[in-house]
């Protein structure tokens, strides 16, 4: 190849990867919180993604508080950052904020959960499908229960795409088998310690014996949930089942253990996905498809 057209070649790739304006890349990221095992991982892995790609993230821990969340994309919009990372509190209340994203033509990504707004106010949604994690879980505990059991439900963050897709679509399975139900549902907010409390309402709720299963949205809810129940004397993982979502490292040491029967994986490492999509739309593509859908596997005891 002619020397010439190497040259040509090599300025044109530097202008096409160098940072816009020649500064590192800007990004701002508002996470819901910290509120779980899962939730300081993915954290880690969206912190580590930028630091190697010498992105300079911006990262707003909502602390599980809307307003703050929707005030901190205010605030980024404001700093005229490259592009906004948003893993949404609750799905509502997004309509306006992403409409002055849009106005200031900053792109925003959505992650992890969803919001209830007009899918043009983003580029993308990069997240698992939870209606899914509700159906494998609840498709796991009517094999396991041969299709007869009660239930309680320690569900997620009121209002947060993650807890109302769970509970519907593990509402959409059980509903096919006539002698499972759901006895009794309280929100833990999915913390370890709103697991614990919610048990212990539920249980004195109860009254009668222990149920045959509990379903709760995520891992620490069932970490509190377990403590609860062991606390009167109830054999989690054999009486009552136990079946929960996120997968951490401590779950999968209790599905060994025997103390939780499944966990549906949610990935929390998908820094690596999300960059892809900012970076790659940064560059100029543009044909993304509205949701990327991360992969939800069941984790049960392995031989
Ligand atoms: O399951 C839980 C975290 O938004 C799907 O939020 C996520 C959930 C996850 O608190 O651990």
């Amino acid at each position: 190849m002619p020397l010439a057209l190497l040259a040509v070649l090599a300025v044109v790739s530097v202008l096409v990867l160098a940072p816009r304006h020649g500064h590192a890349q800007t990004v701002g990221f508002a996470q819901v919180g910290s509120e779980s095992d899962w939730r300081r991982s993915f954290t880690d892995s969206v912190m580590h993604e930028a630091a190697t790609r010498a992105i300079d993230l911006t990262l707003f821990n909502a602390d599980g508080d809307p307003e703050r969340q929707v005030a901190a994309v205010r605030d980024f919009i404001r700093r005229r950052v490259d592009a906004i990372v948003i893993a949404p509190v609750v799905l509502s209340g997004w309509t306006d904020v992403l409409e002055e994203a849009k106005a200031a033509a900053i792109p925003v990504f959505i992650v992890d959960r969803a919001v209830d707004a007009d899918p043009n106010l983003y580029v993308a949604r990069i997240a698992a499908n939870f209606n899914l994690e509700g159906k494998l879980a609840a498709a796991w505990l009517a094999q396991e229960s041969r299709g007869r059991c009660t239930i309680l439900e320690l569900e997620g963050t009121a209002g947060s795409a993650a807890a109302v897709e769970r509970k519907r679509g593990f509402a959409a399975i059980i509903a096919e088998f006539p002698d499972m139900r759901v006895v009794g549902a309280r929100s833990g907010n999915f913390t370890r310690e709103g697991g614990r409390a919610a048990m212990e309402a539920l249980l004195a709720d109860l009254g009668t014996g222990p149920p045959c299963a509990v379903f709760a949205h995520n891992d620490d809810m069932m970490f509190g949930a377990i403590e609860a129940m062991k606390a009167v004397g109830l054999e989690p993982g054999r009486l009552p089942l136990t079946v929960s979502v996120d997968a951490v490292a401590p779950a999968l040491q209790a599905v060994q253990a025997g103390i939780l029967n499944a966990t549906v994986e949610l990935r929390s490492n998908i820094g690596g996905e999300i960059f892809d999509v900012v970076q790659a739309y940064l560059r100029g593509r543009r044909d993304f498809p509205k949701w990327i859908v991360i992969a939800s596997d069941l984790h049960v005891k392995q031989p």
